[in-house]
Formats: C-alpha cells, sequence, structure tokens
C-alpha cells in the first residue's frame, strides 16, 4: 500500500470514528430532551416545528367539571414536550410521567375549586367541587358555601346546641326523601340568600323531602332570599312541616315556598316575621300560626288547600297581605287570637276572613271580594264568636258578604258592603273595581269608594305602599287611588 492509500484510509477511519461519535450522542439525546426543551426549546427549532400540533389538554373527566369527596385531586392531560404547564400560575406540584403528558396533585380548599392549565399558548380550565358536606350532626359552626354544585343531603342536618348552620347565596341543598334540616335547643340558622343568588331547598329524587325545624332556639334564625320546594313532612315526626318554627325566634323574608305536601309554615309558640313571601302550592295551611306573636307584611299567599293564613291563638299584625284561592280562609283568626290586618286583599276562598272561637280582629283597609263569604264571624266548635271592627273596607262579590253567628261581635264603619250593613260612614255601592275578572281590584277615579274612607287610625301607605291619602280623602278597601298613576297591566292579553 502506497503512502497515499494508508493516509486515505485514516481518513475514512477516522471519519466513520466521528459519525460513530455523534451517532452516539444522538442516540443518546432523547432521555434528556423534553426537561431539556421545557426551558430552553429554541436550541432544537425543527423539534419545537414538529410538536407544535400537540396541544394542551384536560383528560381528568375528558376536561370536564366534577365533584369529589376526597380532600385531594389529581389532573392530568397531554402537553407539548417543549412548554412548561403552569397550574393557576404556578409550575409548582406540576410534574411529567412522559414528554407529553403533565401531571398536577394538590389539596383542595374550598368548596368551588377553580383550576386555570396553561402552557404559553394554550389554556384550559376546570373547576372541581369538594363534596364535602351530606348531612350529620354539627357541633361545631359550618358554613356552606356559595357553590354551583347542589350540596345532597343523605342524613337529617342536626345543628345542636353549640352550633350554627350558615348557608351562603347560591347554595341547593337537594334532600333525600324525608331527610330533614333540625336546629335544636341553642342552635342557630342564618340562610340568607341574594335576589339574584336565592338558596334553594330542593329534593334529590322524586320523592319529597321532609322539613326544615327549629326547636327552642331563640337566634336570630332566619331564612331570606329562599326557595323552599318539594317538602312534605319529617320523617319520624309526620306532623312537622315545611318550615316549622316551635318556642323559637325566625324571620322568613323574600322567600317562595311552594309545592308542600303538608303546612307552609308552622310557627308555634314562636316570635316570627314573614315578609315579602310567595308561598303558593301547598296542601294545607300556607302559614299556620299557633300562639305566639307574628309579623306578616307583604307576603302574596294562594292557592292553598287548607287556608291562607290561620292563626290559632296567636297575636299578629298583618299587612299589605294578598290571600287568594286558598280552599278554606284568605285569613282565619281563631282561639283568642288578637290581630290587626292592614291593608288586605283576599279573593277567591271560601271565606274571605274568618274571626271564631273568642278570637278578635280589627280590620282596616281589606277588600274582601269574590269570596262565597266575605267576612265570617262564628263559633265553629263549642266557643263563643268571634269579634271583629272592620273599618275603611270593602266588601263586594261574595256569595254573602257578612255573616255572623249567636255570640260574635261586629262594628262596620266607613265600609262599602254589599247589601248595606248599619255603620256611621257604610256605603252599599258597587266600587267599579278596574277587572274583577282579572282580578285587579284597584279602584278608579270615579269609584264611590275613593276618599269615602276615615282618617281615624287610618295607614300611612296602601297594599302596594303608595302613600295615603291621595286626593282630598282616604280611600276604602286595600288600594288608594292614585291620580297620574304609572300602573302596568295586571292582565297579560294573549295575542
Ligand atoms: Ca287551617
Ligand atoms: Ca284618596
Amino acid at each position: 500500500m502506497s503512502a497515499k492509500g494508508t493516509s486515505l484510509l485514516l481518513v475514512v477511519i477516522l471519519l466513520l470514528a466521528v459519525v460513530a461519535v455523534v451517532a452516539a450522542i444522538v442516540h443518546a439525546a432523547p432521555a434528556s430532551i423534553s426537561s431539556l426543551n421545557r426551558t430552553a426549546p429554541s436550541h432544537i427549532p425543527h423539534l419545537a416545528h414538529q410538536t407544535l400540533a400537540l396541544t394542551l389538554t384536560i383528560t381528568t373527566n375528558g376536561g370536564r367539571n366534577f365533584a369529589t369527596t376526597e380532600p385531594q385531586v389529581i389532573l392530568e392531560g397531554t402537553c407539548s414536550p417543549i412548554r412548561p404547564v403552569y397550574v393557576n400560575g404556578s409550575t409548582l406540584d406540576v410534574s411529567y410521567p412522559t414528554t407529553i403528558t403533565w401531571r398536577y396533585s394538590t389539596t383542595l380548599w374550598t368548596r368551588d375549586n377553580h383550576f386555570v392549565v396553561t402552557d404559553g399558548v394554550d389554556s384550559r380550565a376546570i373547576t372541581v367541587y369538594w363534596d364535602y358536606f351530606h348531612g350529620g350532626l354539627l357541633t361545631d359552626d359550618l358554613t356552606l358555601l356559595t357553590s354551583a354544585c347542589p350540596y345532597t343531603i343523605t342524613a337529617d342536618i342536626q345543628v345542636s346546641a353549640t352550633a350554627a348552620l350558615t348557608i351562603q347565596p347560591g347554595v341547593t341543598l337537594r334532600l333525600e326523601a324525608g331527610r330533614s334540616l333540625w336546629v335544636g335547643p341553642g342552635g342557630r340558622l342564618a340562610a340568607a340568600g341574594a335576589p339574584t343568588q336565592p338558596i334553594t331547598f330542593t329534593r334529590a329524587g322524586p320523592d319529597p323531602w321532609g322539613a326544615i325545624v327549629l326547636e327552642d332556639s331563640q337566634a336570630d334564625n332566619h331564612i331570606l332570599h329562599a326557595t323552599v320546594e318539594y317538602a312534605h313532612a319529617a320523617a319520624h315526626d309526620p306532623d312537622l312541616h315545611g318550615i316549622t318554627a316551635l318556642d323559637s325566634r325566625l324571620r322568613v323574608e323574600q322567600s317562595t315556598i311552594r309545592y308542600l305536601g303538608g303546612r307552609g309554615l308552622t310557627l308555634v309558640d314562636s316570635q316570627t316575621r314573614v315578609a315579602g313571601n310567595l308561598i303558593h302550592g301547598v296542601a294545607e295551611d300556607g302559614l299556620y300560626v299557633l300562639r305566639g306573636a307574628l309579623t306578616a307584611s307583604d307576603n302574596h299567599i294562594h292557592g292553598s288547600g287548607g287556608d291562607c293564613v290561620d292563626l290559632d291563638g296567636a297575636i299578629a299584625a298583618a299587612q299589605r297581605n294578598r290571600l287568594h284561592h286558598c280552599a278554606q280562609s284568605g285569613l282565619r283568626a281563631r282561639n283568642s287570637a288578637s290581630t290587626t290586618l292592614t291593608n288586605t286583599l283576599v279573593y277567591t276562598c271560601a271565606q274571605g276572613v274568618a274571626v271564631e272561637d273568642g278570637a278578635h280582629a280589627r280590620i282596616l283597609h281589606a277588600t274582601l271580594a269574590d269570596n262565597q263569604t266575605g267576612l265570617l264571624l262564628h263559633s265553629s266548635q263549642a266557643g263563643s264568636g268571634g269579634s271583629a271592627e272592620l273599618i275603611n273596607s270593602i266588601l263586594w262579590g261574595n256569595e254573602t258578604a257578612l255573616t255572623t253567628t249567636a255570640g260574635s261581635v261586629v262594628t262596620v264603619t266607613y265600609s262599602d258592603v254589599a247589601g248595606g250593613w248599619p255603620g256611621e260612614g257604610n256605603g252599599d255601592a258597587d266600587p267599579l273595581f278596574r277587572s274583577p275578572t282579572g282580578h285587579d281590584y284597584r279602584l278608579p277615579a270615579d269609584s264611590p269608594c275613593v276618599d269615602a274612607g276615615t282618617p281615624v287610625g287610618a295607614p300611612a301607605d296602601d297594599i302596594a305602599g303608595v302613600p295615603r291619602p291621595q286626593g282630598v280623602g282616604y280611600d276604602q278597601g286595600a288600594h288608594e287611588y292614585r291620580e297620574f298613576a304609572a300602573y302596568l297591566p295586571l292582565v297579560l292579553h294573549v295575542v
């Protein structure tokens, strides 16, 4: 072999060796490529180009929001091998099981845990609901946090003497059949929703749940801006219905109570305020009060299978209530109940107002229309009858305007009674309701009831809050006629 041939061979060997070394380096590279590339992707631009199509995903539950009863959660998905993954702005707790998958593990910190996952190019979001409460005995304070995910209640919630249950706006509780919320002696319930974020108590399945019961709790218990529906009776005590307060303090305001198998509100020996509620579609009384004291204002109660309101031995002040389509009385006062009813509208009930068995009612500015009996005073059991003062009121369109049985006493003044009734200032003229068939019992300007009332003891406003008096005097009935009033039509016209 010549010297030239030998040197050529050496060059070839050298080249082969270089190729082998380069090949070895290239072969060894993939093990560390993903970690290298997540920090320095620009060093291998052709690789970045090849993998750009690999987008960020969340594969956990297909990327859909989900609930878990565990306090920890692991989220996973696919990712680009060249970009680091951030969860809620941090790479902490993010690992890479493979070059194209990410994993994140954390402890849940609230009810609705929102996660935003991003790699700087793609961004994904998922919410994990921590399903931490299903009922049971509370011995410490508990707050049910605002959540888009309903709380399913599988066991009675029992709030003991040392505990307060606070329910935040927007919470929905789905109670299983017969399950109830109990607030025992010394416990406290604070359920304050908001107009745009009510609290909902509803059933979990096709069967009704039990009841909300407060027993011997003098705390500031309240249910505000809530919907209470599809309840019937507590599983272990079928006489506890809907919302029941026993020897307790309770406010129920701005709430909807509907579709109940028993009574709506049952208040026994309690101090209660019931204001601004809509109560309808309940099988028995909408509001039943046994003894105790009640303030009931601005409620709309209709369609109950019993009385709209039944005041049984209670001391009650009721104003601006609209009561109709109840099978029995719009408002019944009985058994030594003492009541003041102001600006009350009752229509299409068996009795507009019934006062019986030793009860007394002072009735100011009532409109009792289209009932079987407008005002009934009688003895339903073997007791005495009822007594009532009727002032500045209208009894019109009822089958019978006013009935009293032996033992009952009624005085009627400054009122418009169909068929007439003796008393100062009384009349017997069609009040010219705007639309009795549409249940619009407001007065037109030329109604004989306008300015026909007495100012003595008259309230400062009407059922709709219109200041009294308008014009030259107080109007009879629940509504004060207001000139230039911007009334909206009550009846929608179907084209
Ligand atoms: Ca009743
Ligand atoms: Ca007037």
